[in-house]
């Protein structure tokens, strides 16, 4: 009996061990400010190295400039996305939840995101009356800007190694002057595989079909010996 019971085992271990499902996003959660005080690197740049071989893959950069002259100023600030080394963003404004981020979307090694831009004037005006009344105007800019509306959603990217590419995603919000958070990002490094945006984990993978054995040959054959073993520890327990 000892033997049919190691048998039988055997075929179930064989059975469950057609099932496989391996864990293949990189997911990095963070709460790092855009804002001019926590630059890295050199000013108001940060810089990501999504799949961690030490090697930066994506810089943004921030820029402002306030200047006042005699008769007004003027305030302009900006962010930049752009890949390092072949990586690429995606083009346009940011994804929604459960965006698919794959080679049909368009990626682009800069994306100008947001652009803002101030001006102030004062009036002029003489004793012979005035040539300009005093105004201020602003204008909103760059493919994340939403006017004065805060941006939130996801940047997807892709990293190019020579042969095969591999796709992922920031998320990001953003405010109108260009400041704002990187809240984490993730990557799929299986190559050439979608992720979605906001996917944080790869899908647990259906467990694979029973591995169908041949029938009558093999099948019939391990029939045959399991009812042999049986029947000769019968044979051996009835002769004692
Ligand atoms: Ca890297």
């Amino acid at each position: 009996m000892k033997n049919i019971i190691v048998v039988t085992s055997l075929i179930v271990t064989f059975w469950l061990s057609t099932s496989a499902a391996s864990a293949s996003i990189m997911y990095t959660e963070l709460d790092h400010s855009i804002d001019g005080s926590t630059q890295r690197d050199y000013e108001y740049s940060w810089f990501y190295d999504v799949n961690a071989d030490g090697v930066d893959d994506f810089g943004f950069l921030y820029t402002t400039d306030n200047r006042t002259y005699s008769a007004g100023r003027w305030v302009g600030s900006n962010l930049y996305v752009w890949g390092v080394a072949g990586s690429q963003v995606t083009t346009g404004g940011p994804l929604g939840l459960d965006a698919n981020i794959d080679g049909n979307l368009g990626f682009i090694n800069s994306n100008h995101l947001i652009k803002y831009y101030y001006s102030q004037w004062d009036a002029e005006c003489s004793q012979w009356g005035c040539t300009r009344d005093a105004g201020s105007a602003t204008s909103h800019d760059g493919s994340w800007n939403d006017g004065y509306n805060t941006a939130r959603g996801y940047l997807g990217f892709s990293l190019f190694d020579g042969t095969d590419t591999s796709f992922g995603w920031f998320n990001l919000t953003l405010n109108d002057r260009g400041t704002g958070t990187v809240h984490g990002y993730a990557l799929e490094s299986d190559y050439n595989t979608p992720i979605l945006a906001g996917q944080t984990f790869s899908e647990v993978a259906e467990p694979d079909a029973p591995v169908e054995v041949p029938v009558p040959g093999t099948f019939l054959l391990l029939i045959a010996g399991l009812l042999g073993l049986q029947l000769s520890y019968r044979a051996s327990k009835q002769l004692r």
